[in-house]
């Protein structure tokens, strides 16, 4: 009997513990504890449970992936209506509301408003009863929606009981479901990879993944959660008089709300919120097409009542449309540096998201395909943040009988080579090498980037004007440039023409990696080419070296030892780095380091926050170099955390844990 308390005791302070950090880390986003100590909480009460199944309980947070139901989702009525939200596509459609509001109440004084971003999920409804989440719903039309309960329970930021003794007989809380980007992002290059149905954007794949008949699938979506109100609340349960109060008390039980949420009285400071989220916006770990203003007062909401389906007292400020309708005009292939041909679609120019837009990305064949694309097409074109632009899909309905089918080229449509399509890769290539003039542009723009020698003032245009020109072929020619050629371009003078003869100079003292990294070698990228370089120390010995010897360096496989193989035993590359070094690129003697003397050899580290000087990828390959692993999470393990501006909990997990905290100087000074 006693036994048996005590595991009814642990399981009991296992699962409080278990809840409170759920509550630190996705309601007050201040995690206290490593994942693994997380972890190893878990696999003791799942092991325990295992073991005494009978004292399992439905609201243990190890029971949030149940059996799939038999049936599908069983229809919801709910009593309360869930209202629509009316839309202000501008500023000046919101003022016209403010001046609407302001008659209505009859109050000359401005209005107290809260603003949240309204994010692009789907609208749920969570009911509590004393303290138990018992049923979970889909908005449907507002008065009839599906019961969702066994997918909703798998959402870990949301409670499967409330924080509180005192919980209410019911407490209904609604909010928004949504994927988070990154999860949204990872979901779609596995579906590209397995050939399966990508989502057009992450709000379709939210509702695609709270669809799911068996939960274990949308367990797998690591969907996420905010509360943005309360629906049918019990009398027991007393509610704050201000919509901000109401949040603040969904908070205390356990529930998630965004951190963004601001006051604001009055129409000016509501803008400024729109402007500054809106800039905002693309580091945001979720998608939002606008902002959500609402009256906080509650008297006042109560006062304004609502019209139709949609609350007199909100609005939805919209972002300009992320999605736009228009003509595939054809597609054009464009040549890579290591000679991929990239479809491009042309489009009937169409303002998306901000811009305007008329090409757009088609990634490679195999997604032509999958799309059904056809020349002629009515398109939806995405441009989601700033990445490029994306063609979504087609409208089926205004394929006209013209349309026309997408013919994979045979022949590169730069220099005419034959094109070539390797097995098991999506991509199709050119394979006219430096004969190609794309691939030779791509290849000089490569060599002069920040990167690679660092040309200050040989950018991308320049290229293409001294190719146009004649007046560079081969890399090499570029160090036979002459100041005067350089001045009678257009918009260069004396002074830009010294400068770049200066930069090309200084580059000529270079190191081996970055003229390795230079060469634009397939697949031999910056981290690549210093291992290469620390391992054979000289040209020549990375030129010679065989397969075998090329896969005994750390990062090098097979393909990649192909890859170098191919470049070296090329004529037109030996002649080419010849005339190179020819021309006056050096570098350092380099001295052998052995692995164990490598300065940060078995230190594991992490970077977060914005870089001012290195980009994440150099960063990373920084340390690396320097004998270092670089982890994605802070833990007990971690040595130091590079920490950039605008750190967020990275930053504050490892002040917590008295992880290091250095800077970027520190690693820009490491050698
Ligand atoms: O973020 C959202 N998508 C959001 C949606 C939000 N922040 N607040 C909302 N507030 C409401 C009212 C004012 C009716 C309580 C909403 C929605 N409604 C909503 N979402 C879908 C339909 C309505």
């Amino acid at each position: 009997m006693s036994e048996k308390f005590a595991i009814d005791a642990r399981l009991k302070q296992l699962r409080a513990e278990i809840d409170e950090h759920n509550y630190r880390y996705y309601v007050l986003d201040e995690p206290q504890i490593p994942d693994a100590e997380y972890d190893r909480l878990m696999r003791e009460l799942q092991q325990i449970e295992q073991e005494h199944p009978e004292l399992i309980s439905p609201d243990s947070p190890s029971q949030r992936v149940g059996a799939k139901p038999d049936s599908g989702f069983a229809e919801v009525i709910h009593q309360l209506p869930m209202l629509s939200l009316d839309n202000a596509m501008n500023g000046d459609e919101f003022m016209d509301f403010d001046r609407r509001l302001k008659e209505r109440l009859d109050v000359s004084d401005t209005i107290e408003y809260v603003c949240e971003p309204k994010l692009d999920g789907l609208a749920v409804s969570l009911i509590y009863e004393n303290g138990q989440l018992t049923r979970a719903a889909t908005r449907g039309d507002g008065n009839k929606g599906e019961d969702i309960t066994l997918n909703i329970r798998t959402i870990k930021s949301i409670p499967l009981k409330l924080r509180s003794d005192q919980t209410p007989q019911t407490l209904e809380v609604r909010g928004e479901v949504f994927m988070p980007l990154s999860v949204f992002e990872n979901l779609n290059i596995q579906a590209r990879e397995e050939d399966g149905k990508t989502f057009a954007n992450p709000r379709n794949a939210a509702a695609g993944s709270l669809r799911q008949l068996d939960p274990q699938v949308t367990a797998k979506r690591q969907l996420a959660f905010y509360a943005y109100s309360t629906g049918l609340v019990s009398e027991d349960f007393k509610l704050g008089g201000t919509h901000l109060a109401r949040l603040e008390q969904l908070k205390k039980l356990g529930l998630p709300v965004t951190s963004e949420l601001q006051l604001a009285t009055g129409t000016e400071q509501v803008l400024n919120y729109f402007e500054q989220i809106q800039t905002k916006r693309n580091q945001l770990a979720f998608e939002i097409d606008g902002v959500v203003c609402k009256v906080n007062n509650i008297d006042q909401q109560e006062q304004l009542g609502f019209v139709s389906r949609a609350p007199r007292w909100a609005i939805a400020i919209k972002f300009p449309a992320q999605e736009e309708m228009t003509k595939l005009l054809g597609v054009d292939f464009q040549v890579g540096r290591t000679g991929a041909l990239t479809p491009v679609a042309r489009l009937e120019p169409v303002f998306v998201g901000g811009v305007t837009v008329s090409n757009a990305t088609l990634h490679n064949m195999d997604e032509i395909e999958r799309l059904g694309l056809m020349v002629g097409d009515t398109v939806i074109i995405r441009r989601a943040g700033d990445v490029i632009p994306q063609v979504v899909s087609f409208v089926k309905s205004k394929r006209p009988e013209s349309a026309k089918v997408i013919q994979q080229p045979s022949h590169c449509p730069v220099c005419n080579s034959e094109v070539e399509k390797t097995e098991g890769e999506a991509v199709i290539r050119c394979t006219g090498g430096f004969i190609c003039d794309a691939q030779r542009t791509q290849a000089i723009k490569h060599f002069a980037s920040r990167k690679a020698m660092d040309i200050d003032g040989l950018g991308d245009k320049l290229v293409d004007i001294l190719s146009e020109l004649d007046l560079i072929h081969h890399i090499s020619d570029l160090y036979k440039l002459e100041k005067e050629q350089i001045a009678s371009l257009e918009r260069m003078g004396e002074k830009s023409a010294q400068n770049l003869i200066d930069a090309l100079e200084k580059s000529k003292n270079t190191t081996l990696s970055k003229f390795l990294y230079s060469l634009g070698i397939r697949e031999v990228g910056e981290v690549t080419a210093k291992n290469l370089a620390q391992h054979f120390l000289t040209l020549d010995a990375i030129a010679q070296a065989d397969i075998e010897a090329l896969e005994a360096v750390d990062d090098v496989g097979p393909i990649v030892a192909k890859h170098l193989r191919q470049f070296f035993d090329n004529p037109a590359n030996q002649v080419e780095v010849k005339a190179l070094i020819d021309a006056g690129i050096h570098w350092p003697t380099i001295e052998k380091k052995s692995d164990d003397e490598l300065p940060l050899k078995g230190k594991t580290f992490v970077i977060t926050g914005t870089l001012n000087n290195l980009t994440r990828s150099q960063a990373k390959a920084k340390l690396e170099a320097l004998g270092a692993k670089v982890a994605g999470s802070i833990s007990k393990n971690t040595d130091a955390l590079i920490a950039g501006e605008k750190a967020g909990s990275k930053l504050k997990k490892a002040q917590e844990l008295g992880v290091k905290i250095l800077s970027e100087d520190y690693l820009i000074n490491l050698s």
